[in-house]
């Protein structure tokens, strides 16, 4: 039985591994016609919407983006943003600016020690680092940051896979990552669920408080990935719906959460589409009261904190 690979031209050698190219690879190999390269091609009439790069609805990243923007807002601080390679690259975008570095994974906290100290401490740094790239160089730079006692707000947005590559799961199903920062010595440590908007805001606040007072802060935002609950607990999905007589269009739910599935309609007030997955955090920031529970929301998001 001859290998055929790269080498024979039946995948490429450079280049991202796509559906259709692996498709196009197996039907020159096994010399038939590639069956779905009639559906490979669709026309359409129309231009994609132009937007940049969004979280998917429900994703518990824009939740802690939004929180932090809010809560370093509050405190009138000026924080470096040190970011890293996951899903939470996004908040690089508009609404959230919230990524002003970006290299490798595992570099935020790193780069964030050297910016500090390459600045003689006049640098307020936040470094946004996922559970996954956390277990993958995080920890060691963590460890650093204590030994060299660096001030710091490390953000461990925890949402129990490796979301961006696909959701394998990672060590952060059987190590606490709590327990690992405090038993490396971090001044501050607390896990806060980010669909607790005022719960998540208070502890940000104090974290960035402790950084100010010259310690490390560690704060793991846990709530598993969307797109995973949705896999898991799709029976107990429910939904919020925006009360059209309540809403007064401030546009604060679709400008500053910048959930896809929250749009604005002609005269500015907001509309949920219904087809994805909800979150409530929209409902708890609408300052009108004017998002309501659609189903049992209470038992889909308890059934979602257990992942
Ligand atoms: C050294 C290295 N290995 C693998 C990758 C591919 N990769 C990109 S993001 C990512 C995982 C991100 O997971 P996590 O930090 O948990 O964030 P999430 O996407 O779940 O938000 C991986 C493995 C990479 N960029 N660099």
């Amino acid at each position: 039985m001859p290998v055929l690979g790269k080498a024979e031209n039946i995948f490429n050698r450079v280049g991202e591994l796509t559906i259709n190219s692996v498709m196009e690879g197996l039907s020159k190999a096994l010399n038939i016609v590639n069956p779905f390269s009639s559906l490979n091609t669709v026309k359409v009439d129309y231009a994609p919407p132009p937007r940049s790069p969004v979280f998917c609805p429900g994703c518990p990243h824009a939740a802690s983006f939004y929180e932090l923007k809010v809560v370093t807002a509050k405190a009138g601080a000026k924080p470096l943003f040190s970011g890293d390679i996951g899903c939470y690259s996004l908040g690089i975008n508009n609404p959230f600016n919230e990524q002003d570095l970006l290299t490798n994974m595992g570099s935020s906290l790193g780069l964030g020690m050297g910016l500090y100290h390459g600045t003689n401490g006049k640098t307020m740094v936040i470094s946004i680092i996922g559970d996954s790239t956390f277990f993958h160089t995080g920890l060691p730079a963590l460890v650093n940051a204590v030994y060299n006692k660096t001030p710091m707000l490390v953000l461990i947005l925890d949402n129990r896979v490796t979301a961006m590559t696909g959701g394998q799961p990672n060590p952060t199903s059987t190590i606490n990552i709590e327990d690992i920062a405090k038993a490396i010595g971090a001044d501050y440590v607390r896990t806060v669920d980010p669909f607790n908007v005022r719960n998540a805001q208070e502890v940000m606040m104090e974290a960035v408080n402790v950084v100010r007072r010259g310690g490390i802060a560690v704060v793991v935002m846990k709530r598993g990935c969307a797109l995973e609950a949705t896999r898991l607990f799709r029976g107990y999905m429910a939904r919020y719906y925006v009360d059209p007589d309540a809403c007064r269009a401030c546009g604060i739910c679709y400008n500053l959460i910048a959930c896809p599935a929250i749009v604005p309609l002609e005269n500015r007030k907001a509309w949920i589409d219904q087809h994805v997955r909800c979150c409530s955090v929209c409902a708890q920031v609408c300052p009108y009261n004017a998002i309501k529970p659609e189903g049992n929301v209470r038992d889909w998001l308890k059934k979602w904190a257990e992942m």
